[in-house]
């Protein structure tokens, strides 16, 4: 049984958060991982706050188990959703995409545990000092939004740049992506994309369908002129994109004509093909829908076997 701090921090059987995708990680996915012994994640993302409430309690119900809420803070509503966790007594809060730190004080006041996405050693440090419980340091494996380092360096620099436990997120898709992040130093996992074909995920089955037919090569990188680059799937959209980047005159308000709606699109409509099919570069190793509970099972039963008898002491 692989058991780490992370898991008495939060109140969890295995050491693994589940990513707090937007417009996917809803009450059932959340309730699903958290079910299944790790801990599930409702992401607020850009939705709007009577949304997330109502999702948060869903989720009461769906699990007596721990559960958090992601708060991506470049969305509008971030100031709203941080204050709907402290109401709704949330155990947990995960945040990406910023700085959350004049929110710290506030969570803190409220018993929140609070952990931190950085794709940087220097967030990492300024987020310790700060009074965060935990670092999610996320490479650029990832699908979303992502920084530019990849777990592989990411993680072991962080973990020697702060003294609060480390979760490592970006490529990490089976039982040998736990183990080799242990081998790193990180207490934890978060995963994203595997989860995005769970049986309790309710995401489009296209979109399902899209990841468990990608291969290695299938991820790219659209939106760097923006500042905000996003890891896809290829299809007719990304194809645009990259049309766009070529062209140096392209003025930004076009990219975000182009990327205004793509993610529901695909998230929710289905449409794979002009919609923005978010996932890391692990999307190639998943073979198959799987229930919460299954996908974790699988992934610690694995890991424990490489660390127990690694291949490479005789
Ligand atoms: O946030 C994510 N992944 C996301 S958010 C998202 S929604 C979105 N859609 C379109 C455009 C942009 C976002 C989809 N995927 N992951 C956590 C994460 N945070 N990765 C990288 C970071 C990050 C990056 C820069 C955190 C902090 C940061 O700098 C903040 C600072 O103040 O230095």
């Amino acid at each position: 049984m692989i058991e780490t701090n992370l898991c008495s921090l939060l109140g969890i059987k295995y050491p693994i958060i589940q990513g707090g995708m937007a417009w996917v990680a809803e009450s059932t996915l959340a309730a699903g991982v958290s079910n299944a012994g790790g801990l599930g994640l409702i992401a607020a993302a850009n939705a709007p706050v009577d949304y997330v409430r109502e999702e948060i309690r869903k989720a009461k119900k769906l699990t007596d188990k721990p559960f958090g809420v992601n708060i991506m803070l470049l969305s509008d509503n971030a100031e709203e959703i941080a204050k709907l966790v402290c109401e709704e007594g949330v155990k947990v809060v995960t945040t990406g995409a910023g700085n959350p730190g004049k929110f710290v004080e506030m969570w803190k006041a409220h018993g929140i545990k609070i952990i931190t996405v950085v794709a940087s050693v220097a967030l990492a440090k300024r987020m310790e000092r700060s009074g965060v419980d935990a670092i999610i340091a996320e490479g650029c494996e990832s699908g979303g939004h992502i920084g530019e380092l990849t777990t592989m360096a990411l993680v072991p620099q962080v973990v020697d740049a702060v003294s609060i436990p480390v979760i490592a997120a970006g490529g990490i898709g089976d039982g040998r992506g736990v183990a080799a992040v242990f081998a790193l130093g990180a207490v934890g996992v978060q995963v994203g994309t595997r989860f995005l074909v769970a049986n309790e995920c309710t995401v489009h089955q296209n979109y399902k369908n899209r990841v468990i037919a990608a291969k290695d090569s299938d991820s790219v990188v659209t939106g760097r002129p923006t500042g905000h680059p996003v890891r896809v799937l290829r299809n007719k959209l990304t194809r645009q994109f990259q049309l766009l980047e070529k062209d140096k005159s392209t003025f930004l308000e076009l990219f975000e004509e182009l990327g205004r709606g793509a993610l529901p699109r695909a998230a929710k409509e289905g449409d794979i093909e002009m919609g923005s099919v978010m996932a890391g570069q692990i999307s190639g190793l998943i073979k198959k829908e799987q229930s919460c509970l299954e996908i974790i099972e699988e992934m610690f039963g694995e890991a424990e076997k490489i660390m127990r008898n690694p291949v490479w002491v005789k």
